[in-house]
């Protein structure tokens, strides 16, 4: 009966939810969550925001909803925003449909680039740039953003975008 259910899950949905890195069988609404946010079990939930902002405006959207501007931390969080990309191309607005804004900034006392929370870029688990960036094009392209090929590209950081939030693990709770 309980496999039964489970493949029912996962027919219905096309994901298997989860919190706290455990199995969990039942929808986000179910189990309290918010359910605007991607939850893929081993990486962490995300949503990529289609009513564009400038980068600082989306970390601080991001912060109401119990987190932050993504960081990409594998190859396969990489793939899940693909596939954000994939569920939602469009974006009105956007200085560009083919980036979203992603957590990490130019560090601005040394070279190199520092994710949001405080930490080198590099450290990340992730960084692989598109071809021939990072470029700080006409200077000023001191914010982070991701392409829809799940590479990475310095952009102007008063552009508007899509951007995307991940959740902590905390935020992936259960609301009590
Ligand atoms: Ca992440
Ligand atoms: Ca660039």
């Amino acid at each position: 009966m309980l496999q039964t259910h489970v493949i029912f899950c996962i027919l219905m949905t096309g994901k298997i939810f989860y919190t706290n890195g455990s199995p969990m069988m039942l929808p986000p609404r179910a189990q309290g969550l918010r359910t605007d946010y991607t939850y893929t079990p081993g990486i962490g939930a995300h949503k990529l925001h289609t009513d564009v902002a400038r980068w600082k405006d989306a970390q601080t959207i991001c912060e109401g909803e119990g987190g932050n501007l993504a960081t990409i931390n594998s190859a396969a969080e990489a793939e899940v925003i693909k596939q954000l990309f994939r569920e939602s191309p469009r974006h009105p607005g956007s200085y560009h449909s083919s980036y979203a804004l992603i957590g990490f900034y130019r560090n601005p006392q040394r070279n190199g680039f520092l994710t949001v929370d405080g930490r080198p870029l590099e450290n990340s688990g992730y960084f692989l740039w598109q071809p021939t960036e990072p470029n700080n094009l006409y200077g000023g392209e001191n914010c982070g953003s991701v392409g829809s090929d799940g590479l990475l590209n310095d952009i102007h950081c008063k552009k508007k975008f899509a951007f995307i939030c991940e959740l902590s693990d905390l935020n992936v709770l259960p609301l009590s």
